[in-house]
């Protein structure tokens, strides 16, 4: 069966949805529980309302809406989210929203019931580009993280999770756990040059490789930048971007998959003539692999306990996130395979560089990723596309496998 969709429509509404939080030269800015979040959640939601959907929000702001299938059971979700980075483009994560709700309307225009229901789902804050860590409401309801953590979590702008979230009115009152699928399915553009690379339609994402975020803070001492000799200093400034050059030796120096990135370095008092008297980092680390990507992490720590007693100053830090690699649903990842084949895709396995929600559903049900190729491998960038075919495509297959776990029941309508 190969269910027809709406590509127009699809297109519509991710330029409608990317027309929120739109920056001046293309790309969108739409940080969690921002009122452009919001703006984006009663966007989505208003289109949910009119399909008929009953749409339930948890108490991080997690917003699902269901369509009813002929038995009482569990969901098939498909999900992803809608808030972006600061420099965002239109299809992190909302290609994997408004892709599986086209597939629901389609769904219901074709007049075909399913034995399950299915459902579509975004989470709040998977960038964790405001609020530490990325994935904060998949992993909150799926019980990887503490809700009252999260909602404690500050923000890079001072708020708090709990107080963003009464801001904009978006917590709801289903529980954590409230959404337990019976498989969870995640369609995502790829955000890297893989498929382009190598001229092909889709990505068969058999994982997703280990995060470790750590703020460095470093204190040192404020001083005349004229008057000060060297061996009086301590610079914070100094030891801060002698971690930043090591982050980038531990890279090249274990090679790829190993990265490493600095996405945050702030001085103070950040003046042109005084030493700054404190740094704060961020450090990236990832590996598909967790015993490499721990020798990444012990690494930078000697050294960033090195540089500082070499300058005498003090070092403090906090892990913003860690999550160790995650392997999909073998059985579910079979099952893109072979779809992918039955709708004549190119197609590779391959594992996810960037972090997705569907990684905190994968130890609770089968769940598994669809990738479609991204221009010049760029994401988290406003230039980030994908063709409007590679869409279609990642869509359609993402409707084979989510009908194949749902079971379709009667079609009154056209399925192919
Ligand atoms: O950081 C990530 O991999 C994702 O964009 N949250
Ligand atoms: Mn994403
Ligand atoms: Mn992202």
């Amino acid at each position: 069966m190969s269910l027809a969709i709406n590509t127009d429509r699809l297109l519509s509404r991710i330029q409608d949805l990317g027309q929120i939080g739109a920056l001046p030269g293309g790309g969108c800015k739409r940080l969690a529980l921002s009122v452009e979040d919001a703006k984006g959640r009663e966007l989505v939601c208003g289109w949910f309302r009119d399909a008929g959907l009953s749409i339930h929000t948890d108490v991080i702001g997690n917003t699902w809406a269901i369509r009813e299938g002929r038995e009482n059971k569990a969901p098939v979700v498909m999900g992803s989210h809608i808030d972006t980075v600061a420099t965002g483009g239109l299809y992190d994560g909302n290609l994997g929203v408004l892709g599986g709700f086209e597939v629901i309307e389609s769904l219901i225009e074709a007049g075909i019931e399913t034995e399950h229901p299915l459902a579509v789902a975004f989470f709040t804050n998977e960038e964790g580009a405001r609020f530490a860590p990325d994935m904060m409401g998949s992993g909150t309801c799926q019980g990887a993280l503490d809700l009252e953590d999260m909602l404690c979590s500050v923000g890079i702008d001072g708020v708090s999770v709990q107080e963003a979230l009464g801001t904009i009115g978006a917590q709801g009152n289903a529980p954590v756990g409230a959404l337990a699928p019976s498989a969870f399915l995640e369609l995502h553009i790829e955000q890297g040059p893989v498929l382009e690379a190598e001229n092909l339609q889709i990505g068969v994402v058999t994982g997703v490789q280990g995060i470790s975020w750590t703020e460095f803070s470093i204190e040192g001492q404020s001083a005349h930048a004229g008057t000060t000799p060297m061996a009086l200093r301590h610079d914070a400034g100094v030891v801060a971007a002698g971690i930043a050059m090591e982050a980038r030796a531990i890279a090249q120096d274990l090679g790829p998959p190993q990265v490493a990135t600095v996405g945050r370095m702030e001085f103070t008092p950040d003046l042109v003539n005084v030493v700054p008297e404190k740094a704060t980092l961020t450090v990236d680390l990832r590996n598909t692999d967790e015993a490499n990507l721990q020798v990444a992490e012990t690494r930078l720590q000697a050294v960033a306990r090195a540089y500082c007693a070499a300058e005498g100053c003090t070092l403090s830090q906090r892990t913003l996130a860690r999550f160790e690699p995650v392997v999909f649903d073998v059985q579910l990842v079979d099952l893109i395979e072979k779809s992918a084949e039955k709708l004549g895709f190119s197609h590779r396995r391959m594992p996810s560089g960037a972090g997705h929600d569907a990684q905190m559903f994968a130890p609770n049900c089968p769940s598994a990723m669809i990738f479609v190729p991204s221009k010049d491998g760029l994401s988290h960038n406003i230039h980030e596309f994908t063709a409007p075919q590679d869409l279609a495509n990642g869509v359609r297959l993402l409707a084979e496998v989510a009908l194949t776990r749902a079971g379709v029941v009667q079609s009154k309508g056209h399925i192919a």
